[in-house]
């Protein structure tokens, strides 16, 4: 048995007004509490550092960039890179990231236990649109402030197996599982952040959405034999409504451990990264099964096409 106990961090709501420090403090404080209880990795959520600012419309850039990390570690997330190493406990946290160029992607990183940042993830699968959209409730203006990322899909051995990562939209395309499972990744961790229909939306029953969600972690974590790890952020931020759906799914495609509330929580499972052996060796031999001479499409197609 190869166990690690992993804690999946969900955050609760930020709003657009709480400072920075102190949704650090808070990540701290789930950190700590997941080393007490015996955690070798804390999954935070996707742009866990903020309200889920692509729902507000901006023109000018300093207001933009007012919502990205220019540096990581930076100043405001110094503490939890410290408290991480003194617990001697590795995590991945979602920020928006600036670079030294002025580019600007939706971010992951994967830090191990003695604090180095050994893996960085740039969300590649981008919702939303570009411009202000009058129609909208809200607006999911994703594609307006981030690139797509360029880094595909890297997995890092670290912290006793090998690791991958990907960031909330990432998780309802096969494309992505497919590409981690073909370097055998072992856990994949994500953050998100999905808006709910309405603010009816809660953990106590199942809509689309979450059945949506459940679906997609349940079917790529079964289909590549993997352990998967999804942290929501939750709750209502401003107003709108963020679903939350926190879950842990073992290499067989079933839940094994659910967040109950839409506030910061934990939720804690001992993953044996030897249980993904058994799909890995049989029915998701990839080796012995599958057909590349048949999957051309995958990539030289994007948008689908019916026949002439
Ligand atoms: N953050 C993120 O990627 N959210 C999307 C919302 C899709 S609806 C525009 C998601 O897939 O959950």
């Amino acid at each position: 048995m190869r166990t690690i106990r992993v804690a999946a961090a969900q955050s609760g709501p930020i709003q657009k007004a709480e400072p920075r420090d102190d949704v650090v403090r808070r990540l701290v404080a789930l950190l700590e509490e997941a080393a007490r209880r015996g955690a070798r990795l804390v999954v935070f959520p996707e742009l866990a550092l903020t309200t889920f600012f692509p729902r507000w419309y901006m023109e000018e850039e300093t207001d933009v960039l007012a919502w990205f990390e220019p540096s990581m570690p930076s100043p405001t997330t110094r503490p939890l890179f410290d408290r991480a190493r003194e617990l001697g406990i590795g995590f991945s946290l979602g920020y928006a990231e600036l670079t030294p160029e002025g580019r600007r992607f939706n971010t992951s990183i994967l830090v191990d236990e003695r604090g180095e940042i050994v893996g960085k993830y740039r969300k590649i699968h981008l919702p939303g649109h570009v411009a202000y959209d009058p129609d909208r409730a809200f607006q999911h203006l994703e594609k307006r402030y981030f690139e797509p990322g360029d880094l595909g899909f890297p997995v890092w051995r670290t912290l006793g197996g090998i690791m991958g990562m990907c960031i909330c939209n990432d998780r309802r395309w096969p494309e992505t599982w497919r590409v981690l499972g073909l370097q055998s990744v072992e856990l994949v961790m994500l953050g998100f952040n999905t808006p709910s229909v309405n603010s009816q939306d809660s953990a106590e029953g199942p809509t689309q959405r979450l059945f949506h969600h459940r679906l997609s972690m349940q079917a790529g974590a079964y289909q590549n034999a993997t352990w998967a790890v999804a942290v929501a952020k939750a709750g209502v931020e401003d107003g709108h409504a963020l679903m939350g759906g926190t879950l842990i799914v073992d290499p067989n495609g079933e839940i094994v451990a659910e967040s109950a509330t839409l506030e910061d929580e934990l939720v804690l499972y001992d993953c044996d990264l030897d249980a993904c052996r058994f799909g890995k060796q049989t029915i998701f031999d990839f080796a012995r099964h599958r057909r590349t001479e048949h999957y051309g499409l995958i990539t030289s197609r994007t948008g689908a096409r019916p026949p002439d």
